[in-house]
């Protein structure tokens, strides 16, 4: 693929370390909307004596205004300096000392930036997000995560508008000077430029005190949005709660004397951990029983968690390179889900963890983007904040969890933390270390950081009645990949266990303590002593990220999902009898042709008799769900995402009709106790949802559309939970419930002034799984409260069509295509992270019928021709385009 736009590729191979460092970074902020004037003075110290006699610094949009070398000025007029500014890097001639000063004065626009890159303002509050290379945006700098340096930080603002000023480490003076107003931070500790941060604002501020196990005391202060301090409460109480589960879980103390939560409108991510002061998206803040879901708040406590978490694993011990971030990504990702799972629902937490790597990670596998946990290259870093490298990167985590069990684990962690302290180390140095802390060889295991893809398992089993023995042979093989023909074998840890007939489990001789046997071959057999008759459960708490094939019958599954006492297991179970439903109707044109799920309804009604009868309710309407179409394509190689959609709409419409009495039974009898969140509520409230949407729809699908509309606003008026409430509104607006437009309508009168609550209008209505969702999209395009500059607006409409709506997006006539594509097209220059996010799914249209192919092909095409293309979306499409 020709390549006019000349961005490079840079390799994992490529790195060197670097000639010179940054000792002491002194930062000047004069804040102004349009004309924020920079001053740094940095410290550099020459590290390789045989060095170029040059210092490289990075920068990116701003205006260098002048520059000096140890007090002398350097010509910023002349052509070498002009020609290398336009490469984005300015090169200076270095004294022979091998410390001096460099001080620079330059530029910079928050109010046009919308990259959300930098220092950018949102909805009024100044403030930064460097990683992964956005400091360059700030001022020239080494701009690169193995470069640590100490930050001393004065912000300078107008009295108005601005009452508070932050930046990482502790305040040591503030005050006015000339009319405007001043404070000087300091950090103590020395970090990579990408953990910098900035904030200046006017904001409602929720202090608190945390002591730790040393009996230190930390302030913590909190800042929202004017007028939303109580939205605030429950994420104040995270933060307190990630403190605690640090220190008991891990020995983990805080170590600055402050911690500091902004949470801002326009941010392109969830959060970033900043040293001591965290930025938020406030989607992962702002929370009340009003106007947030059970969900909004089990995630404010998750992220809170995993940004906290981050102080140890990455900002106490940080990435040598990017090609690293998984290994600051997936510790982190695995601490929080294990916060989540000591703090709120350990099976509820797993199952949304395997659902996403069965869903997106799988989907990134089989994509042209696929790439090892441990990237070998890449062309844009914002390309790789990946559900691989998150996500499978904490399965990856996970399974070092398994190998070593909970005690090497936590020994080992601990030297990790306490060897590598303040440093910016490898994955490798990771795996050395926990190699020789445990004693576990990891030679094999090291393919899942090298590897991409999916691992498959085929297994079978036969029963040898002469030595009483079941033989259980399991076979793996992985997909090839864009750059990795061949698959070496994976290390891979399969836990099972033994399900006699009356339910009961047996355990065989051969079984390990441990509860799992490990697969490092291409084929390999297992002997386990047992009586005829017992059934092998595999891969239970999915004990690795592969797919598993198994010649199970509809009858083992209903067995397994009744005594199996796995929640994975018994999860999985129903979900590979829809499974095995939707493989043999998906070619079935004629609704009248399709079966009953007569053994999934008996199960269903058995689990929706039980839960009346006080069982695990989350567990139960977990495995009452219908999986997701996402979910569901991703156990196909080509998708017939007619056939497919056709057959999952047929399926629940059964269940509902089938199971109307069950449902109904569920939501009169069960009901939260109270409005507020709390575990046990959210598992009432989404077992009652559930069935409320199962009624609606099958009274809609039995031509009683008015009930189902009396049904769904009375569910509405009556609530006064956000869970409820949008449950009843999608329903209206999905199943095209007569009351839509009153519901939407009350809905906008209450919440239009409320950003985060208003995103809700637009994701339920760019959610319609049919071709009305395109019109909805298109219209509300151009509502009045849709912002293409919020970033949450446009994941809520355009990246909800996209991502969550696979039924609209592909769309035969290309309707769906056109409309991302145009958006993504407007994006490229507003803000090219979120355009090239959006734009994912098109990136595997191979896996279409030929004429979405030709569509999305024409379409990628046309991207590929805009002025001034940004690198993220080049990446994606030229990958996807030049796939064979
Ligand atoms: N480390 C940040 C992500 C920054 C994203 C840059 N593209 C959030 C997190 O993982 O905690
Ligand atoms: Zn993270």
């Amino acid at each position: 693929m020709e390549n006019k736009n000349n961005f490079k590729v840079m390799k994992r191979s490529d790195y060197k370390a670097p000639a010179y460092t940054a000792l002491n970074a002194d930062l000047t902020f004069d804040l102004s909307d349009d004309r924020t004037i920079v001053k740094s003075k940095v410290t550099y110290r020459r590290l390789l004596a045989d060095s170029r006699p040059s210092l490289i610094l990075n920068t990116e949009e701003s205006e260098i205004v002048s520059v000096k070398i140890n007090d002398v000025s350097v010509d910023i007029s002349s052509n070498s300096f002009v020609n290398n500014l336009k490469k984005n890097i300015i090169e200076l001639q270095t004294p022979n000392e091998s410390e001096f000063v460099v001080e620079i004065e330059n530029i910079i626009n928050p109010q046009e930036n919308t990259s959300l890159m930098g220092l950018y303002k949102s909805n009024g509050t100044f403030c930064t997000q460097c990683e992964p290379e956005g400091f360059r945006r700030i001022t020239p700098f080494l701009d690169r995560s193995d470069v640590l340096a100490k930050y001393r930080v004065t912000i300078i603002a107008p009295v108005y508008g601005c009452g508070v000023l932050l930046s990482n480490g502790n305040l040591v003076e503030k005050g006015t000077k000339d009319g405007r107003q001043f404070a000087v931070w300091e950090d103590p500790f020395p970090k990579p430029s990408y953990l910098f941060a900035m904030v200046a604002g006017t904001f409602d501020i929720l202090k608190d005190t945390y002591v730790t196990m040393s009996g230190r005391k930390v302030s913590l202060e909190l800042y929202v949005d004017r007028g939303s301090y109580e939205r605030g409460l429950w994420a104040m109480q995270s933060i307190k709660d990630s403190m605690k589960w640090d220190e008991d879980r891990w020995g983990l103390e805080y170590d600055l004397d402050n911690f500091k939560v902004v949470a801002v409108d326009f941010f392109n991510f969830g959060a970033m951990e900043n040293k001591g002061l965290n930025v938020f998206n406030s989607i992962y803040v702002m929370v009340d029983p009003v106007s947030a879901t059970d969900m909004a708040f089990y995630n404010v406590q998750s992220v809170i968690g995993h940004e906290y978490f981050h102080n140890y694993t990455g900002d106490r011990v940080t990435l040598r390179d990017w090609f690293q971030l998984s290994l600051k990504e997936s510790l982190t990702v695995f601490r929080d889900q294990e916060f989540s799972s000591d703090y709120a629902s350990r099976a509820l937490t797993r199952l949304h963890a395997i659902n996403v790597i069965r869903s997106s990670q799988f989907a990134e596998d089989a994509s042209p983007m696929a790439h090892p946990v441990r990237p070998e290259q890449v062309m844009e870093m914002n390309n790789f904040y990946s559900v691989t490298i998150y996500d499978k990167g904490a399965e990856v985590i996970r399974m070092i969890h398994t190998l070593l069990g909970e005690a090497r684990f936590k020994k080992a962690f601990r030297e990790y933390l306490s060897k590598f302290d303040g440093q910016a180390v490898t994955i490798e140095d990771f795996l050395e270390c926990f190699e020789s802390s445990s004693g576990v060889d990891l030679t094999q295991f090291r393919r899942w950081y090298t590897q991409a893809g999916t691992p498959n398992i085929d297994a079978d089993w036969t029963y040898d009645k002469a030595k009483s023995k079941l033989v259980v042979t399991m076979t793996q093989s992985t997909a090839p990949t864009k750059d990795q023909e061949k698959k070496e074998p994976f290390y891979i840890p399969v836990r099972l266990s033994f399900l006699l007939p009356d339910g009961s489990d047996i355990k065989p001789l051969e079984l390990p303590e441990e509860g799992f046997v490990i697969l490092d071959t291409k084929q390999k057999e297992f002997e386990f002593t047992v009586p005829e008759g017992t059934l092998p459960v595999l891969l239970r708490d999915f004990s690795a990220p592969v797919k598993l094939k198994a010649p199970y019958s509809i009858e083992n599954y209903q067995h397994m999902m009744s005594y199996c006492d796995d929640a994975f297991i018994k999860v999985d179970s129903a979900v590979s009898m829809q499974n095995m439903y939707i493989h043999e109707h998906v070619n079935e044109e004629n609704e009248d042709c399709f079966k009953d799920p007569s053994q999934l309804i008996e199960s269903y009604r058995t689990l929706l008799n039980n839960a009346v009868n006080s069982g695990d309710l989350l567990l139960i309407n977990e495995t009452l769900t219908i999986q997701s179409m996402q979910n569901m394509m991703e156990t196909f190689d080509t998708i017939d995402i007619d056939g497919l959609s056709r057959a999952r709409n047929v399926l629940e419409k059964k269940l509902a009709i089938n199971l109307y009495k069950e449902y109904q039974d569920v939501y009169e009898k069960i009901k939260a106790s109270k409005a507020a969140y709390s575990v046990d509520d959210m598992a009432k409230r989404a077992i009652s949802n559930n069935a409320l949407h199962m009624m609606a729809l099958s009274l809609v699908s039995e031509g009683k559309s008015d009930a189902a509309s009396a049904l769904v606003l009375k569910h509405f008026n009556r609530s006064k939970n956000m869970t409820d409430r949008l449950q009843a509104m999608k329903d209206a607006v999905h199943l095209d419930l007569r009351c839509k437009d009153s519901i939407l309508k009350e809905f906008e009168k209450e919440w239009s002034d409320d950003a985060l609550v208003f995103d809700n209008f637009f994701r339920v209505q760019a959610t319609v799984p049919s071709a009305k969702a395109i019109d909805n999209v298109k219209s509300l395009l151009s509502h009045k409260s849709f912002d293409g500059n919020n970033p949450n607006r446009v994941r809520a409409l355009v990246g909800a069509l996209s991502l969550s709506n696979p039924v609209a997006l592909h769309q035969i006539n290309g309707d769906g295509y056109e409309l991302l594509c145009r958006e993504v097209a407007r994006l490229n220059n507003v803000n090219p992270s979120v355009a090239a996010r959006i734009l994912t799914p098109l990136l595997s249209f191979r896996r279409f019928d030929k004429k979405r192919q030709e569509i999305i092909k024409e379409k990628l095409s046309s991207l590929m021709n805009i002025n001034d293309l940004s690198r993220s979306i080049y990446e994606k499409v030229s990958s996807a385009l030049a796939e064979a």
